[in-house]
């Protein structure tokens, strides 16, 4: 995978660049990231890349010309890129926009400041728009390393062997079981009996039915349209059953 992203403050993503999983799939070259500065394709001696609204108002615009210039620039070098505009008004992402965008050979991130864009670059240069969240960043930066971290986990290779996405909270489904590791008791708490047992049957029960109370108790909503196994569905009737008998005990 090939993100480039089109920015005027390349050096926000050095960070990312450096160090961790995203770091050591660019070292591996499972995918890489290239930063390229907007303020590079403007034409004036000052490069300037933004200009006072038409119509008034406050605040500036990104100027059309270096932003689309930069972003052909983008698509010589890369023709088979989704090109995707960070902003508040984009389609929400999440996990399986995640899954939809790893498909791509490579994605071309613009990333606006200031009040926004100018509308013609976003009507004819831009393939889709996408949003983080329902919040107001200063930059899409921010929002391209988001979209940047969780895509290249996709990427085959880029976990290594010690992790799965496949086994991800939401790739399940279900948000992800408590994790334990050492020392056996801590502050008077300890670690669950079962994941002491070494039997490998009953841990992946408990993991599973502790995911399903987890996401019944914080996520509901996760739960209405994804595949539950009979199995999950008798733990969750067992519950349901003796939540019911406390009840009628306390109303007696
Ligand atoms: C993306 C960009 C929020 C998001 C952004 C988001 C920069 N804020 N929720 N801010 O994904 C106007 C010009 C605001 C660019 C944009």
């Amino acid at each position: 995978m090939k993100f480039t992203v089109l920015t005027i403050f390349p050096e926000m993503f050095s960070a990312l660049l450096r160090g961790g999983i995203v770091g050591r799939a660019i070292e591996h070259q499972h995918i890489s990231v290239e930063p390229i500065n907007i303020r590079d394709f403007a034409k004036d001696r000052h490069r300037t890349v933004d200009d006072r609204p038409y119509g008034g108002g406050c605040g500036m615009v990104m100027k059309p010309e270096p932003m689309a210039e930069a972003i052909r620039h983008a698509r010589k070098k890369d023709p088979e890129a989704c090109t995707l505009l960070l902003t508040p008004q984009g389609q929400l992402f999440n996990q399986r926009v995640a899954q939809e965008l790893a498909g791509y050979p490579g994605l071309i991130l613009v990333c606006g400041r200031y009040e926004g864009i100018d509308e013609r670059v976003r009507e004819h240069l831009v393939d889709n728009e996408l949003s983080i969240g329902d919040y107001v960043l200063t930059g899409g930066e921010l929002a391209a390393m988001v979209v940047i971290d969780a895509v290249s986990r996709l990427i085959p290779g880029t976990l290594g062997s010690e992790h799965s996405a496949q086994e991800d909270s939401f790739s399940t489904g279900l948000l992800e079981y408590p994790q334990y590791t050492r020392p056996r008791s801590f502050e008077g708490t300890n670690v669950p009996e079962v994941l002491l047992s070494g039997d490998h049957g009953a841990i992946r029960q408990w993991r599973r039915q502790a995911s399903l109370v987890r996401t019944v108790l914080k996520r509901p909503d996760l739960l209405m349209d994804q595949p539950l196994t009979t199995g999950d569905l008798e733990f969750m009737k067992k519950l349901q059953q003796d939540i019911k008998t406390i009840i009628e005990k306390h109303c007696e």
